[in-house]
């Protein structure tokens, strides 16, 4: 779906820019004043900056009103399950993969090759939680689930021919 939108909303934008070519290419025939048309265009770009600074100060004030990303926040004298993950080319060694609702859960998570990325998704692929898993380094990633569930772990680095495959799952309970 998002690569749909992505490729329609990429062709709209390229043949936007062609028409735009084509027309300064057609125009730029005859000889025109230039004071005018100066006058006009420098009242367009004005016009344009403005629009764009508020178009973006809109669109980041929406997407960045979660602010701060839910961390979690462990109470005190709670300490988190640690568990080690190491990638490899095509899996994952996790060393606890169940776990309940609401636990803390502290993923140190390194690899055995070369570089992967670990992400963890819901049921309806949303990912919640990512770190790049990289050879002779640890990433600590936390999480607490909210909801039980089977949450699918994905590698997000292309790793090598088989890297699709490169999946486990975690499962949550009450
Ligand atoms: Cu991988």
């Amino acid at each position: 779906m998002i690569q749909t939108v992505a490729w329609v909303v990429s062709l709209i934008f390229m043949t936007l820019i062609a028409v735009v070519f084509g027309v300064v290419a057609l125009k730029s025939q005859g000889r025109r004043d230039y004071e005018p048309i100066k006058k006009k265009w420098y009242k367009a770009r004005s016009f344009y900056a403005i629009t764009l600074v508020i178009v973006m100060l809109a669109v980041t004030i929406y997407t960045l009103r979660d602010l701060p990303y839910n961390q979690p926040v462990y109470s005190e004298g709670q300490e988190p399950t640690v568990v080690d993950v190491e990638a490899l080319q095509f899996g994952w060694d996790i060393s606890q993969t169940e776990f309940k609702v609401g636990e803390p859960i502290e993923f140190d998570v390194t690899s055995k090759d070369v570089n992967h990325g670990f992400g963890i998704y819901d049921e309806d692929m949303n990912l919640l939680a990512q770190t790049q898993a990289m050879p002779e380094y640890t990433n600590t990633v936390y999480i607490t689930f909210d909801e039980p569930g089977t949450y699918e772990i994905l590698c997000l680095e292309y790793c090598g021919l088989a890297h699709h495959i490169m999946t486990a799952t975690i499962e949550v309970t009450e």
